[in-house]
């Protein structure tokens, strides 16, 4: 069989999220850049015959193609369950989730790239996506207070897919918005701790810069 390939953006944090688990779960696989800011080539029909939302990350395994980030790291996990990106029990499973659908379904898609043609000015696309942010930034201090009860993961012992989503996310609202974590000490000590781990730090957009010379 041969290698997946990832249609990703370097910068991009939902691509971000499946680089970490293919790297976690030692996969090896291929880089296709599809740049969605400057030449916006998720919008051109080619991309769309290979994701109909034209939005990145879309890979391209086991004979199939696979879109929406979540779903792939489902997909991995079930075809390579070791080492899982899954907590043990049904509480943490369902905190995981609480962690994940904050970030992917409530401040992702408020700051994505693709809103900003919808707003008068840069400063009102700005102003909006940084107002969602802060508001996921507070929602997830507070949840991780709870759930994250070894300072060390988001949940339980080991990595799982809350930290693949919290730590793109985090990263994301540093570069763009050049947000100050002092406000969100929990975030900030897991932000640090996992950006340390291998499958995050190896991964990370600058890395993926440089190896694509972009
Ligand atoms: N729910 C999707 C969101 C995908 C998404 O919004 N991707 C962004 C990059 S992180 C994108 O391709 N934006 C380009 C656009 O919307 O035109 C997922 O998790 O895969």
């Amino acid at each position: 069989m041969s290698k997946p390939v990832l249609y990703g953006f370097w910068l991009s944090s939902c691509t971000w999220r499946v680089r970490a688990a293919l790297h976690y779960k030692g996969i090896p696989y291929e880089e296709k850049q599809v740049d969605i800011v400057k030449s916006r080539e998720q919008l051109s029909a080619e991309y769309r015959s290979i994701s109909p939302s034209q939005k990145v990350p879309a890979l391209v395994v086991d004979g199939v193609t696979l879109v929406e980030s979540m779903a792939i790291l489902q997909y991995l996990e079930d075809t390579y369950p070791k080492p899982s990106l899954l907590p043990s029990t049904p509480l943490l499973k369902a905190r995981m989730r609480e962690i994940c659908e904050t970030v992917v379904s409530g401040i992702q898609p408020l700051q994505n790239v693709g809103l900003a043609s919808h707003f008068s000015t840069e400063q009102q696309y700005k102003d909006f996506t940084k107002y969602w942010t802060l508001r996921g930034l507070e929602t997830l201090e507070d949840l991780l207070k709870t759930s994250s009860s070894s300072g060390q993961f988001c949940v339980g012992d080991h990595l799982t897919m809350a930290d693949l989503c919290l730590v793109p996310q985090v990263y994301n609202a540093l570069s763009r918005h050049n947000v100050d974590l002092a406000k969100f000490p929990t975030v900030a000590v897991l932000y640090d701790t996992l950006l340390k781990m291998p499958a995050l730090r190896d991964t990370r957009p600058e890395i993926v810069r440089g190896k694509n010379k972009l």
